[in-house]
This record gives C-alpha cells, sequence and structure tokens, in this order.
C-alpha cells in the first residue's frame, strides 16, 4: 500500500493569510463563537504579487468584532487600492508606494485639548493592547471588503490628551511626500488628503486606529504606518498615513467636500437608500467574489446601524449626507 502524500509547503510558501485562516479555526473549536470562513486556500498567487514582507504585528482577536462575511484575500487587500497620492489606478498603490517613508514618524495631536502631544509611531504601538477586529469596508465607488484589521480604537489615543469642552470636531491630516509620491502632482485634490469626525463619532468604539491588517503591519498601500478606518461609513473618510489630528470647535473642511461638495458629503454615512448623483449605492461588488458573481445589499451604515444609529437620531439623512 502507497503511504499518502501530503503535499510539502514550505514556510516561505506559507500566506500569512493561510496562517491567519487556521487561527480562525482554532478560535472556533475554541468555543468563541466564531464561525471561521473556509479553509484559507493555498492557490498560487499572481507571480506580481508575492507574500508581503511586512514586520508580524502580534494581535488579539477581539470577539465582539467578527463578522459572518467571508474575509477578502490578503492578495486583494493590499492590490487593490484607493490611495490617489500614488495615482488614480486601482494597482498605482501597490505598484508606488514603497517609496513611502514610514519611519521615522510621528502624530501630533492638538488644538482643544488639555494635553497636546506628538506620539513616535512606536509610542502608537504600545498605547493599547493592539486587537484584531474584522470589518466591512465599503468604498463609496459601490466596490467592498472584509479585512482583518490591527489596532485599537481611536478613543484610546483622543482620551490620552483630554479634549476640552469647545472640541466638537476632529480633523485628521495624511502625509505629503512629494519626492515619493508620484500623485500629488494631479491637481485632483488639494494636498495634504484631509478627513474630519464628529467628536461623538470620533469616540465611539467602533472608529478604529489601525496599525496593521492580517497579522503584519500595514503595507504602505493601505496606510503605513498608521490610518484610521470608521467602518459604518464610506472608505473616503478613513484617511491613510496620518501625521495630524485637531480638535477642533467647527466642523473642518474636508478634501471630498470641497472637491464636489454635491456628490461627497461631511458625514458619508454608508446609506443604500441615498444614491451618490451618478450611480446607486443600493448593491456593491465584493472584490475576490468573481466578475459573474451576484452583487451584495448594501446595508444601512454598512451594517452597523444597531451600533451607530443613535449618532444620527433626528438628523436629514438626505440632507446630511
Ligand atoms: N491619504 C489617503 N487616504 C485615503 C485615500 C486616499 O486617496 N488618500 N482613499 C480613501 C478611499 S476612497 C478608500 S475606499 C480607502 C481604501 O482603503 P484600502 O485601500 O486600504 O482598502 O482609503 C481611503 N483613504
Ligand atoms: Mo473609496
Amino acid at each position: 500500500m502507497s503511504r499518502l502524500k501530503l503535499p510539502s509547503i514550505s514556510p516561505s510558501e506559507i500566506t500569512s493569510e493561510a496562517v491567519w485562516q487556521s487561527r480562525r479555526t482554532w478560535l472556533r473549536h475554541a468555543g468563541m463563537g466564531i464561525v471561521a470562513a473556509g479553509a484559507g486556500s493555498l492557490a498560487p498567487v499572481a507571480s506580481s504579487w508575492a507574500q508581503s514582507e511586512q514586520a508580524l504585528l502580534a494581535a488579539t482577536p477581539n470577539p465582539d468584532y467578527q463578522l459572518m462575511d467571508k474575509p477578502t484575500s490578503e492578495k486583494d487587500i493590499t492590490s487593490y487600492n484607493n490611495y490617489y497620492e500614488f495615482g488614480t489606478g486601482k494597482s498605482d498603490p501597490f505598484e508606488n508606494a514603497h517609496k513611502l517613508q514610514t519611519r521615522p514618524w510621528t502624530v501630533s495631536v492638538e488644538g482643544e485639548v488639555a494635553r497636546p502631544r506628538t506620539f513616535d509611531i512606536d509610542d502608537l504601538l504600545k498605547l493599547a493592547p493592539i486587537e484584531e477586529r474584522v470589518y466591512r469596508l465599503r468604498c463609496v465607488e459601490a466596490w467592498s471588503m472584509v479585512i482583518p484589521w490591527s489596532g485599537y480604537s481611536l478613543s484610546t489615543l483622543l482620551k490620552a490628551v483630554e479634549p476640552t469642552s469647545k472640541a466638537k470636531f476632529v480633523e485628521f491630516t495624511t502625509v505629503v511626500q512629494k519626492d515619493n509620491m508620484p500623485g500629488v502632482g494631479s491637481r485632483i485634490i488639494d494636498w495634504p488628503y484631509v478627513e474630519g469626525l464628529r467628536i461623538d463619532e470620533a469616540m465611539h468604539p467602533l472608529a478604529m486606529l489601525v496599525l496593521g491588517v492580517y497579522g503584519k503591519q500595514l503595507p504602505n498601500q493601505n496606510g503605513a504606518p498608521l490610518r484610521l478606518v470608521v467602518p459604518w461609513k464610506y472608505g473616503f473618510k478613513s484617511g491613510k498615513s496620518i501625521v495630524k489630528i485637531r480638535l477642533l470647535e467647527n466642523m473642518p473642511m474636508t478634501s471630498w467636500v470641497k472637491i464636489a461638495p454635491q456628490e461627497y458629503g461631511f458625514y458619508a454615512n454608508v446609506n443604500p437608500q441615498v444614491p451618490h448623483p451618478r450611480w446607486s449605492q443600493a448593491t456593491e461588488r465584493r472584490i475576490g467574489d468573481g466578475f459573474f458573481a451576484p452583487r451584495v445589499d448594501t446595508l444601512m451604515y454598512n451594517g452597523y446601524a444597531e451600533q451607530v444609529a443613535s449618532l444620527y437620531e433626528g438628523m436629514d439623512l438626505r440632507k446630511n449626507y
């Protein structure tokens, strides 16, 4: 009888996505009530995308932030991106972001706070335990992904600087490195890319300061070394490679509102009932599902209504889009 021959896989061939998937299986067996997605496939990756060489970032899965949705592959998450500083094509960030300098890196937190402070990225990596949370990401262009982010609530950082009673809004400014960013020569955006939140949105536990993805530090194209992720809003609210956070009394002007205020609002909450002036927001294309896969219904607040709807009680969501 011939012996059963298992394919031997060298450590360099094991994608961290596969490692991540086996950890999910372990979690399920450990009885944490999480349904892991089907076993990670070890399908060969396209030659243009190899296992990324990001440093590992240990993160503990937070059982309060998991999803039944199948996670998007690490390959898709790191090669299909919006990061206009590196070009407007979906593969431009993957192709061009290697030039971004992510060390040394500081984030200045200032404005209406009792204790303004400049944090070094290494301080931010240690400010709170790093959690893994699986969130949906819904781009305003009507595609979406399911992403296992690593980080902690933005509120942890904001509390550390003690917002004053005048702090009603938070402004996020992202990095400009002219020599390293081929996209900033174009005039589409008046760089730097600036985004903002109301203070109660910023303090909501779902709003996340993200330092990693799939158990590794963030790849540059995903916003290294740190970014924001606000899962109930369209993806453009989640600024990448943040260098400055300002707490303000008044609503800040933000990049997309400046470009086209009739198309992009300050709130930008995911809302299938309010179409973009040029396309419907009722459904979305899940990246990785294949070209012929049916579109997915877009959920109110991207599926986070139970957690965030109360923030917008009494607001006209057609006006405050
Ligand atoms: N600095 C900066 N941040 C940005 C963008 C950008 O062009 N520049 N694009 C936004 C948009 S439109 C989306 S959908 C998300 C995409 O994040 P991902 O590429 O990690 O999926 O990043 C957001 N953050
Ligand atoms: Mo987007």
